[in-house]
């Protein structure tokens, strides 16, 4: 049996991957995202399985996606494992889905008959990764390690992976490697490239604690120069709001990307994802973690209507910014 493993490139995504690979050896590999999804599954026509991991359906594309799966699981073994939260109550035979979990620890937990037991540390990097370190399974495993060691290499291998963000050949290989259980601070120049990035990482932190823009609910900073999610991260944390933002201008498109952090005291999704369609874009994620495009135009507005939103939804949970304890 011949196998295609579509998968995401950020450091949960490359270690479910790894996970898969550890289980079929001679499984080919390729990076997808949400978007170019129903793109990516036509490649798996020459393959007699299919392993979807860590990629969340699209708002928009989840109907195509689903057709085009039920379309081929007739003639081929198809598994999808996904945590991101799903359209409409979404189900199929195919898919494999919890949202208290994350890419690494569903795939771990799926393969774990066919896969060496020390490969839950491989699952744990990407738990750490995806910061779902304290979902169930992960708990659990978590306890058959050393945790100084453990997050000492899941540390290495995401910021690591940071400095080379489009570079999917490299991402491959510490995929291959991961997949042979190799300790991430033994795999290529990981080890250099994350004090590279945390060096870049000193720095954005700090433009951020100088810069950040403060509303009733949400603390915001852009163009900081730097990793975006990380910068909405501290924009949270130094802004001291429940919700951080960071907004980063695309020149070539006119736009805002943003990334969108918040405390566990507010689900942001889907508030996210109405202001933003609300302005003429699109955003969504996880309900503390989340990102989206704005027409730079509109940002502003968006913010403050963002803003407005969170407001309401914490003083329905009978809470105020101030009363949300940070950090
Ligand atoms: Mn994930």
């Amino acid at each position: 049996m011949t196998t295609l493993i579509l998968t995401h490139a950020d450091t949960d995504g490359l270690c479910s991957g790894a996970l898969a690979r550890a289980v079929y050896g001679d499984a080919r590999v390729m990076f997808s995202n949400p978007v170019s999804l129903p793109a990516d599954i036509r490649y798996a026509g020459e393959y007699d399985r299919l392993v979807v991991c860590d990629i969340a359906f699209d708002l928009s594309l989840a109907g195509t996606v689903k057709k085009m799966l039920d379309e081929i699981s007739g003639a081929k073994e198809i598994v999808y494992l996904d945590h991101h939260p799903l359209p409409r109550e979404l189900s199929a035979p195919w898919l494999v889905h919890d949202t208290d979990s994350c890419g690494s620890l569903l795939t771990f937990d799926h393969f774990r008959r066919a896969l060496d037991a020390n490969m839950s540390r491989v699952a744990m990097y990407g738990a750490i990764g995806d910061y779902r370190d304290n979902a169930p399974l992960a708990r659990g495993l978590v306890r058959r390690w050393d945790k100084r060691s453990l997050y000492y290499q899941a540390g290495t291998l995401s910021q690591g992976i940071e400095m080379a963000r489009k570079d999917y050949d490299y991402k491959r290989l510490v995929l291959e490697r991961l997949a042979k259980n190799e300790l991430p601070s033994e795999i290529g120049d990981l080890s250099r490239q994350a004090v590279a990035a945390s060096r870049l990482e000193e720095g954005l932190r700090d433009r951020v604690e100088r810069t950040v823009e403060r509303m009733q609910n949400i603390a915001y900073v852009i163009n900081p120069e730097g990793f975006i999610s990380k910068a909405a991260i501290y924009a949270r944390i130094y802004g001291d709001r429940p919700v951080g933002i960071c907004a980063d201008y695309r020149k070539y498109r006119d736009v805002y990307d943003i990334s969108v952090r918040s405390t566990p005291e507010v689900a942001m999704n889907e508030l996210l994802n109405a202001s933003a369609v609300r302005f003429g874009g699109y955003g969504g994620g996880h309900p503390m973690a989340g990102g989206g495009r704005i027409p730079a135009d509109r940002l502003h507005q968006f913010l403050a209507d963002f803003d407005r939103q969170i407001g309401r939804a914490l003083a329905g949970k009978g809470q105020t910014a101030i009363s949300v304890a940070t950090g």
